[in-house]
């Protein structure tokens, strides 16, 4: 129990309405309870600026081996070859492993080309209000409006003329495989370098239900807390062969992380992710991720069926994207997340491919299925899900 009862009153609370609630939001999910005994745990005391045996402090006979452990985990866990790969786990989050990579790679001014949030994107892809967007020129990748998929053709034209120095795929409401390879041979043919941001679907990699990107990506970021089921943290993996001004580009983004952008790593989220990766790194966490995504198709075919569109057909992930407006036909997105909230499964607004609305009150929501797979659903409940999400969208229509 806490001597601070305001605080533990909300933690409970929290707790409860976890516990209550049918979340849909795609990028959540459970962490074991060894997950968050590791996140705060007393290595959360420790200060650790520098890299394991070259840091600036004393003391850091635990640190180093945990700090070893856990880049040799994120190694082992993607079957990443050690001479080829070097991990870095000490980015807090998402947002600062991605700036650290065009901070490493990209002269300031320079083009990156990336999926806006409009195509699926994140932030910090090199959206306007994001430091990437101000820092950075960003070279939109579009989708092709009849099949709601990125437009490859004209992707590979637009880089070939514009000529981007790095170029970004990754998402955050995209719901299909994303053609590696090709971004490979666009990457290569305007000699940009080619990151995968994989932070929503790393589960799924390492459950081998999604492309690996480490075959044709120079850089891969990921969050760790989505589809991998640890806590909130992200990992920089980067290959040591690639260079930039003849440096290793693996080294130049270990000084853009420290001391370029952050201080001492955070020791209690290093134990708790390398926690994370052992327990990825398992027969059940395979079957885990593949249930996430028969889950999330079944999700998206009663919808269908129910009379809702579902962005681009299906999903090939954990998330799907529900047009719910349906050009005036149903219902806006905010209203559709509030109505869902009420009758307890929560999702987020979001919008589709070709929007006519706004951000704040667009065309759709976003479903994903990592975290009630976590509490074991299965297709059955699902089907489940999908009535209920019908009925409530309905009500009051
Ligand atoms: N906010 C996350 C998401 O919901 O997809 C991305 O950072």
């Amino acid at each position: 129990m806490m001597k601070d009862k305001e605080i533990q009153k909300l933690i409970k609370a929290e707790e409860k309405r976890q516990e209550k609630v049918i979340n849909l939001i795609p990028s959540e999910n459970y962490a074991s309870k060894d997950v968050l005994t590791a996140l705060g745990s007393i290595f959360d005391n420790k200060y650790a600026e520098g890299y394991p045996s070259a840091r600036y402090y004393g003391g850091q006979t635990y640190t180093d081996k945990l700090e070893t452990i856990c880049q040799e985990r994120a190694l082992k866990l993607f079957k990443l070859k050690k001479d080829l790969w070097h991990a870095n786990v000490q980015p807090l989050s998402g947002s600062p492993a991605n700036l650290a990579v065009y901070l490493a790679l990209v002269p300031k001014g320079g083009k990156v080309m990336g999926l806006p949030l409009s195509s699926g994107g994140h932030l910090t892809h090199g959206q306007k209000v994001s430091i990437t967007g101000k820092v950075w020129e960003q070279l939109p990748i579009g989708l092709d409006l009849q099949t709601e998929l990125i437009d490859y053709k004209k992707m590979e034209e637009d880089a070939i003329r514009e000529k981007p120095l790095l170029i970004i795929v990754g998402f955050t409401a995209y719901p299909r495989f994303v053609d590696f390879k090709k971004c490979r041979e666009i990457a290569d043919a305007c000699g940009a370098y080619l990151m995968v941001d994989m932070s929503h679907f790393a589960g799924l990699v390492a459950g081998g239900a999604y492309p690996s990107p480490f075959e044709y990506a120079d850089v891969v970021t990921t969050t760790t807390h989505k589809t991998l089921r640890g806590p909130r943290s992200a990992i920089i993996f980067s290959r040591k062969d690639k260079k930039r001004d003849d440096k290793s580009i693996s080294t130049l983004i270990d000084k853009a992380i420290f001391p370029g952008l952050q201080g001492g790593p955070h020791m209690g989220q290093i134990a708790a992710v390398a926690v994370t990766l052992k327990e990825a790194d398992s027969p059940v966490f395979k079957k885990y991720a593949k249930q996430i995504v028969k889950n999330a198709k079944v999700l998206a075919r009663e919808l269908s069926r129910l009379g809702w569109r579902v962005v681009s057909g299906g999903t090939d992930s954990h998330l799907i994207l529900v047009d719910t407006w349906m050009n005036g036909n149903g219902i806006p997105g905010k209203e559709a997340e509030a109505r869902l909230e009420k009758a307890g499964i929560i999702c987020n607004k979001n919008t589709i491919p070709g929007e006519t609305r706004s951000p704040f009150d667009p065309s759709g929501i976003r479903l994903g299925s990592p975290a009630e797979t976590t509490r074991g659903k299965k297709e059955k409940d699902f089907t489940e899900i999908a009535r209920k999400i019908d009925k409530t969208l309905r009500s009051g229509q």
